[in-house]
């Protein structure tokens, strides 16, 4: 089953939205295969974003990710990558749509809340970043039948 990474970042947790957040992705039917509340530091930072290095939000961006704790998960599903993408709303929270995680709690591009990975490629580089394989898990739960079909 497809996984991808998601970042619950500093923003989230300085406003108490980590629960509602994670109730919206878990009820959609994703499941969460690993979990942990940790700190970036510099370095995981520009691990974690080297395609935004140079940019002129870099700066600012690593600064924001690294100032307090982030919850990081690894979300498993049927076409999770997509799924995470089009829950979270688009980047810039001042144009996602209602309904989205993005359009109903953000309205600014550099506190929009949350990452997800954005391809299954870029899932696994990400994943490997934050956790260990011993720390993901592959467990059923009763009502996955109810969620998919197959
Ligand atoms: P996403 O987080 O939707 O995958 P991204 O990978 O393009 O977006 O960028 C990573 C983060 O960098 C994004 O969540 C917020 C920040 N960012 C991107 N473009 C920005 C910009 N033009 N100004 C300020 N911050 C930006
Ligand atoms: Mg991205």
């Amino acid at each position: 089953m497809e996984r991808t990474l998601v970042l619950l970042k500093p923003d989230a947790v300085q406003r108490g939205l980590v629960g509602q957040i994670i109730a919206r992705l878990e009820a959609r039917g994703l499941k969460i295969a690993a979990m942990k509340l940790m700190q970036m530091d510099q370095a995981l930072a520009h691990r974690h974003y080297e395609a935004h290095v140079g940019k002129g939000f870099f700066p600012g961006l690593v600064g924001f990710i690294t100032s307090g704790p982030l919850v990081a998960m690894v979300l498993e599903g049927k076409d999770a990558v997509a799924i995470v993408r089009n829950t979270m709303g688009e980047t810039n929270a001042a144009k996602a749509a209602p309904g989205t995680i993005r359009g109903d709690f953000a309205i600014d591009i550099g506190r929009n809340l949350i990452h997800g990975s954005d391809a299954v490629d870029s899932a696994k580089r990400e994943i490997a970043i934050f956790f260990r394989d011993s720390e993901i898990l592959s467990y059923s739960r009763a009502n996955d039948p109810w969620i998919l079909e197959s």
